[in-house]
């Protein structure tokens, strides 16, 4: 096994490596408060995509992308024609997000696989780092869009289609990166996986509240994400008494008071967001003639996120108004199981390692759950500061990304040097 002084490939996982390309990462879209703001397929996402396809280079790595940019870089195995193991995560963050969602599990990946080489290893699958695109869904919704179309969740030209509040498509502004972080290779979508393993961020308060390096996660709950446009008509702010409005904004508001008492549940373990909110023309003295909100739902049982999802329409319609509106679901996924071979491997390795660990739920969705329905797939999370996240004081400890990036460097193996 390579050089003497590592006798083992946790030992050769080099923590210091790994935080300063998190920082030299986190310097690409850098906000002022210390956070990143580097949106998918944005200028940034592509300078992003190139520094890490520059590190992969220097090692040999070579990298692909299939029709929705959705990024593979390969460390080669024996059977070359065999089906990988993949790993990886995400580059894009929200508008005001952190230095760890995603990238950590993408450049936890790439430090696995560089301790690889490190010790001279040959794995008998090869092994692909994934960077999926467009997790977070913010500038282009809905989330998780990459891994969604690679699963074939979501329609390809339709995607492609799906234009920012700027008017640009997915197509033109992926177009732009793929020029930014050009790579030789093509893939297919939904190409055959051997095993998925991805590392994150717990972006919860779990695992730190009991003292725990480690989550292997068992199970992603589930999301249903809903669009929903009003349309009234715009008026005088002085002349138009109540009785004769038909105002688009004040509809949304009832329908989202009535879908807080909906979604109300005294174990607070629904999950109800109105994150986006729009009103045209967004003048003090018209009555709104358009409004528009989100919705994001979540939770981990299927009947209760099918029950309350498939009510919002009625809920929205008993407080319309007067005004004509319409419900979108843009996505939906179910709860998603984790395979319970790779939850064992996660925990065994922890443990080998001497590392303090648990079994875990996930609140916060992943793009790994597309891959539930196709191959073994798990996953690995590390505490973050306070669970904050989607936030810019999302922060992460060196130790704790070193040991998450050991055991994602043991599994992996593990995966990629499996019997037949
Ligand atoms: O929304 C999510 O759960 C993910 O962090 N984007
Ligand atoms: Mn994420
Ligand atoms: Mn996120």
């Amino acid at each position: 096994m390579g050089n003497g002084e590592k006798t083992s490939l946790a030992s050769a996982i080099d923590g210091n490596r790994l935080w300063r390309r998190h920082m030299e990462l986190a310097r690409i879209g850098a906000t002022a408060r210390g956070g990143v703001n580097r949106q998918a397929l944005s200028p940034e996402d592509g300078k992003a995509r190139a520094m890490l396809l520059g590190w992969a280079a220097a090692r040999g790595f070579v990298g692909s992308v299939d029709p929705i940019g959705n990024l593979f870089i390969r460390r080669p195995g024996r059977d070359a024609a065999a089906a990988p193991v993949v790993t990886g995560s995400h580059l894009d963050t929200q508008p005001t997000g952190g230095k760890f969602d995603g990238i950590y599990g993408v450049l936890a990946g790439l430090e696995a696989l560089e301790a690889m080489s490190d010790l001279g290893l040959r794995t008998r699958l090869p092994i692909d780092l994934v960077v999926w695109t467009n997790e977070e869904g913010s500038r282009f919704p809905p989330t998780t869009m990459g891994s969604a179309v690679f699963a074939g969740a979501l329609p390809l030209d339709r995607t492609l289609a799906t234009r920012d509040a700027a008017g640009v498509s997915v197509d033109d502004a992926l177009a732009a990166t793929l020029a930014a972080a050009p790579v030789e290779g093509r893939r297919p979508l939904g190409f055959p996986i051997a095993a998925y393993i991805e590392a994150h961020i717990e972006q919860g308060p779990i695992l730190e509240a009991t003292g725990k390096m480690i989550g292997a996660v068992t199970v992603i709950q589930g999301l249903r994400w809903f669009s929903i446009e009003i349309l009234g008509q715009a008026a005088h702010a002085g002349t138009t008494p109540r009785r004769r409005r038909r105002d688009a904004f004040s509809a949304a508001v009832a329908m989202v008071a009535a879908l807080e008492r909906l979604t109300a549940d005294e174990t607070d373990t629904v999950r109800f967001t109105v994150g986006r909110v729009e009103v045209a023309p967004n003048s003090p003295n018209t009555v709104p003639s358009r409004a528009f909100f989100t919705v994001d739902l979540r939770h981990p049982d299927a009947a209760t996120l099918a029950r309350l999802g498939d009510q919002i329409e009625a809920v929205c319609r008993a407080n319309a108004r007067g005004c004509e509106f319409t419900v979108a679901e843009t996505i939906r996924s179910e709860p998603a199981a984790f395979s319970p071979a790779i939850v064992s491997a996660v925990t065994a390795t922890a443990r080998r390692l001497g590392l303090s660990h648990m079994e875990i739920v996930s609140g916060a969705t992943h793009d790994a759950k597309f891959m539930t329905g196709r191959c073994p797939s798990g996953m690995i999370f590390i505490p973050c500061r306070e669970g904050v996240s989607h936030s810019e004081e999302e922060d992460a400890r060196p130790e704790h990304m070193t040991a998450g990036a050991r055991v994602l460097a043991e599994v992996l193996a593990e995966l990629s040097n499996s019997a037949e």
